[in-house]
């Protein structure tokens, strides 16, 4: 029995999720609410020490980190049918999903700096600043959100974040090349590993990140809205009325952020 620890919004779970309907795999659903903090219940600690969702549990076995949860469903339940069977395309899709740590990390920063910010300051004073950044059991993670609400767009992290970002979208408008997916006909682990934080982009209303520049990458995510995987996986999870807040909270920011795009073109 597979059992999925996660949250309905996180990019990391809807990329686990997202695989797992492509696979048809079921599973025991534990949704973990990140608001009211349940990620740090030291009973869901054991299972990830790091107190961050998705976290598979199969029959015992537990399994943490999104690119890694998909990797050991396909190996495990899909016979490896999303892994590309070529020696270039192994290397490419084993790359991308380690690249998603950096990714994620970049995804994260750029909520956190807009939209999430905002929704947070309006309800926070700065000692419970301090104690949500204490909370994290990685003190650098707990440093890096407590900068990020203090200072937002003018945090350290906002460099590195619009950097990979532009890795992101650059080397994947490249791979595309004019085909529907990175796996050629259907989508592979590759495809499923990024969706979600393309997706996050738009739903912040920054998809001026692609524009005219990277012009694979609109109709890519297009593609991926009209897969009956996105609408279980994604749409079907976006709690009623939170999306537009989401889209209106990082359009307001979106002009400081271009200026800051542009500037990482050098
Ligand atoms: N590298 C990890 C990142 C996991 C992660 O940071 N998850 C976020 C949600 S996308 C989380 O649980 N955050 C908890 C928090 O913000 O307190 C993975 O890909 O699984």
């Amino acid at each position: 029995m597979l059992t999925l620890y996660h949250a309905p919004t996180s990019v990391c779970s809807q990329k686990v999720r997202i695989g797992m309907a492509v696979m048809g795999l079921d599973y025991d659903s534990r949704v973990v609410n990140l608001q009211k903090g349940e990620q740090f219940d030291p009973a869901y600690q054991k299972l990830n020490r790091d107190a961050v969702v998705p976290t598979l549990v199969d029959d015992g076995l537990v399994v943490t980190e999104s690119s890694l949860i998909l990797e050991y469903l396909d190996r495990e339940y899909n016979g490896a049918a999303l892994m590309p069977a070529d020696r270039a395309g192994k290397v490419s899709a084993q790359s991308w999903l380690l690249r998603c740590l950096a990714i994620h990390a970049a995804i994260n920063t750029l909520t956190f700096s807009t939209a999430a910010r905002d929704t947070i300051l309006a309800n926070t004073t700065p000692e419970q600043i301090d104690a949500l950044a204490a909370r994290f059991p990685d003190p650098v993670m707990g440093a890096k959100r407590k900068d990020l609400l203090l200072n937002g767009l003018q945090s350290i992290y906002i460099g590195q974040a619009l950097v990979h970002v532009r890795r992101l979208l650059s080397d994947l408008n490249a791979e595309l090349d004019g085909k529907t997916w990175l796996g050629g006909d259907a989508p592979d682990l590759r495809d499923i590993a990024l969706i979600a934080y393309v997706d996050r982009l738009d739903r912040l209303g920054m998809d001026g990140f692609w524009g005219p520049q990277y012009p694979q990458i609109g109709p890519w995510l297009d593609s991926w809205k009209q897969t009956p995987a996105y609408a279980l996986a994604i749409e079907a999870l976006v709690p009623a009325g939170s999306a537009e807040p989401m889209r209106a909270g990082g359009l307001k920011h979106w002009p400081e952020v271009k200026t800051r795009w542009d500037a990482t073109l050098g």
